[in-house]
């Protein structure tokens, strides 16, 4: 006999991420679900978008993390609100999570929400959170294979961001390769390099979320 514990559990977060999602078009809010690596840079971009979007929408996030409020605190310091998750040694958000965050925030108020997922390349890329996209970060020293070595993400990503290009110089990062994988996996989805922590290539990316959110 075999018992499949995966699909119930998934069934379960389907159906509070569909809530979700009606509560979220209801509000007009636009979600964007952040996947990638620990150290990728997920809470550097935010804080970059943030900068680059803070003028012309309301935003909050969420921060994602098995413990501590680190990078809720870094978001909080720039005048956002932020809500911290701790999943205590779960490996991604459920939307179960993201229904008690939703909670403490102003929907009404808020243009965009987002969502700095659990650092982790493989789990949470199963785990609908009623948002209306997901995007992938990875960073230059991780190396070009990870889209061959982790294609799921890349695949459910609706847009890649390449961080860290300040670095290719002293990383072995093959970007012709790397681009080349990804869009075997995902033929649609726009890859924006960056450095987060420089500002480079930020306004690109910034400027494809932001059609995103005045879209809805
Ligand atoms: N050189 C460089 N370092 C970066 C860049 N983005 C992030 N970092 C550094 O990478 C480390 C991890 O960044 P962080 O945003 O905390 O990653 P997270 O764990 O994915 O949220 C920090 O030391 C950042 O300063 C970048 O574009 N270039
Ligand atoms: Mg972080």
């Amino acid at each position: 006999m075999k018992i499949d514990m995966k699909q119930p559990i998934l069934q379960k977060n389907d159906a509070i991420a569909a809530e979700l999602r009606a509560r979220f078009a209801e509000h007009h809010v636009f979600v964007l679900d952040l996947l990638a690596s620990p150290g990728s840079g997920k809470t550097s971009t935010i804080l970059a978008t943030i900068d680059a979007l803070r003028d012309e929408f309301n935003i909050a996030v969420i921060e994602g993390d098995i413990a501590s409020n680190v990078d809720a605190e870094k978001i909080k310091a720039q005048g956002i609100a932020a809500v911290q998750i701790n999943t205590g040694g779960a490996c991604h958000l459920e939307s179960a999570m993201i229904k008690r965050a939703v909670d403490v925030l102003d929907l009404e108020r808020l243009d965009l929400i987002i969502v700095e997922n659990v650092g982790n390349l493989v789990c949470p890329t199963d785990f609908d959170l009623g948002e209306n996209a997901k995007v992938m970060i990875l960073s230059v020293p991780e190396g070009d294979d990870k889209p061959l070595k982790y294609p799921g993400v890349f695949q459910v990503a609706e847009a890649v961001v390449l961080n860290k290009v300040d670095t290719l110089p002293v990383f072995n990062f093959d970007r012709e390769a790397f681009e080349a994988s990804v869009r075997q996996l995902n033929p649609t989805a726009p890859i924006f390099p960056i450095a987060a922590t420089k500002g480079d290539g930020v306004e690109e990316w910034a400027t494809w979320l932001a059609e995103r959110v005045r879209a809805i």
